[in-house]
C-alpha cells in the first residue's frame, strides 16, 4: 500500500497535497504511482460542481461566499481550477487566494490552483484525478471553476455532477453572446451581482435566461423546473442558500431516479477512451517512431508513396513494432 494512502483517506491535506504533486509530475515512475495510488484508494462520493463563467462575473468572488456558507453548515469543501495556460499566466487562482482569503485560511476547505503551463487535455486529466483524491479524502463538495474560454466548460461539465453557469447581469442583447452549446449543458444559471444599482438589471437578466431555457428541449434526467436562473450577490450572500437547496434538489432527485449513477457511468467511458487516444498519440512521440514518420513522410513528400497507403504502412510498423523498442533513441 502506498504510504500516502492512509493519511490521505483520514482527511490530511499534507498527503492530499502532496497525492496531487504525484499525479502532476510527468515522471514515468511518479505516474505509475500514482496510477497505483489511485486504483488503491477508497470508492467515496462528493458531489461535483462545475462553475464556469467569463473572466470578472465573479467566480472567485462566488466561491469564496458560496465555500463559506457551505462550511459554516460543516461541509468540507475543495475547489480545483481547470483553465488551459494560454487563458491566464501561470499561477491562476494561486493570486485568486487573496479573493479566497477566509476560505483558504478554513480548515474545512481545500484550495488548488491549476497548474501553469500545462495542456488542456493534462490539466483534464490532472482534474479528474485530483476530484478522486478529494474524494478519498473525505471532501463532500468538490466545486471545479474555470473560465469559459474554448473547450474547458465542456470539459468542466464532462467531469461534474452538476454544471453551473454563472453571469453577470446584462441588457436584453447580450443574451446572444451565451453560445447554444452552454446552454444546453447549464443545469443552473446564476446571475451574480443582484445588488445595489445592480439588482433590477439582474432580475431582468433572470427573466431572458429563464426564457430562452424554457425553449430549450426537456431533459430526460431533469426535474420539472430544470434547468432554471436564479439571481445571487456574492458580496451580499444573498439568493446563496437558494441556489444550494436548488443545487441538492437536482442531484438528490437525480440520484434517486438512476440519472447520477448513469451519468458519472457514461462520463467514465467517455474518459476512458479520452485517455486511451491520448496514449495512442503518445506513441508518435516517441524518437524511434518520429524517425520513422520522418521517413515515410519524405517519401510521400517525394510522390514515390501516397499518403493513404503510406498510413497504412506506418500502421503496420507500429503494430509489428514491441512498445519498448519504440522507446529506444
Ligand atoms: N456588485 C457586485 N460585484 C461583485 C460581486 N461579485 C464579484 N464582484 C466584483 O466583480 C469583480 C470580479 O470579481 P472576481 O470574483 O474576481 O471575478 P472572476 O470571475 O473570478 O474573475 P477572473 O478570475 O478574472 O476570471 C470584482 O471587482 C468583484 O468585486 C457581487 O456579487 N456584486
Ligand atoms: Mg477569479
Amino acid at each position: 500500500m502506498d504510504e500516502l494512502t492512509e493519511p490521505l483517506t483520514q482527511g490530511n491535506r499534507r498527503a492530499l497535497s502532496r497525492a496531487i504533486t504525484l499525479i502532476e509530475s510527468t515522471r514515468p515512475d511518479h505516474r505509475g504511482r500514482a496510477v497505483a495510488l489511485l486504483a488503491e484508494l477508497p470508492q467515496r462520493q462528493a458531489l461535483r460542481i462545475g462553475l464556469s463563467g467569463t473572466p470578472g462575473v465573479g467566480k472567485s468572488t462566488f466561491i469564496e461566499a458560496f465555500g463559506k456558507m457551505l462550511t459554516a453548515q460543516g461541509l468540507k469543501v475543495a475547489v480545483l481550477a481547470v483553465d488551459p495556460s494560454s487563458a491566464r499566466s501561470g499561477g491562476s487562482i494561486l493570486g485568486d487566494k487573496t479573493r479566497m482569503e477566509t476560505l483558504s485560511r478554513d480548515p474545512n476547505a481545500f484550495i488548488r490552483p491549476s497548474p501553469s503551463r500545462a495542456e488542456l487535455g493534462g490539466v483534464a486529466r490532472r482534474t479528474r484525478e485530483t476530484v478522486r483524491l478529494c474524494e478519498a479524502a473525505g471532501f463532500d463538495v468538490v466545486l471545479i471553476e474555470t473560465v469559459g474560454v474554448g473547450q474547458s466548460e465542456t470539459l468542466v461539465a464532462e467531469m461534474s455532477d452538476l454544471f453551473i453557469l454563472l453571469l453577470a447581469p446584462a441588457g436584453g442583447d447580450e443574451l446572444q453572446g451565451v453560445k447554444r452549446g452552454i446552454m444546453e449543458i447549464a443545469d443552473i444559471i446564476l446571475v451574480n451581482k443582484a445588488d445595489g444599482d445592480l439588482r433590477d438589471t439582474a432580475m431582468r437578466t433572470v427573466a431572458d435566461y429563464a426564457g430562452a431555457l424554457r425553449l430549450l428541449r426537456k431533459r430526460p434526467y431533469d426535474p420539472s423546473g430544470f434547468p432554471k436562473a436564479l439571481p445571487v450577490s456574492a458580496y451580499t450572500g444573498d439568493g446563496l442558500d437558494k441556489a444550494w437547496a436548488n443545487m441538492t434538489h437536482l442531484a438528490d432527485w437525480r440520484r434517486e431516479h438512476g440519472h447520477f449513477d448513469a451519468r458519472r457511468a457514461e462520463q467514465a467511458r467517455h474518459w476512458f477512451l479520452s485517455e486511451l487516444r491520448a496514449g495512442l498519440l503518445a506513441r508518435l512521440d516517441a524518437p524511434q517512431v518520429r524517425a520513422r514518420l520522418r521517413e515515410i513522410g519524405d517519401a510521400v513528400a517525394r510522390g514515390d508513396s501516397d499518403p493513404d497507403s503510406a498510413a497504412a504502412e506506418m500502421l503496420d510498423w507500429l503494430e509489428a513494432t514491441p512498445a519498448q523498442r519504440l522507446q529506444e533513441a
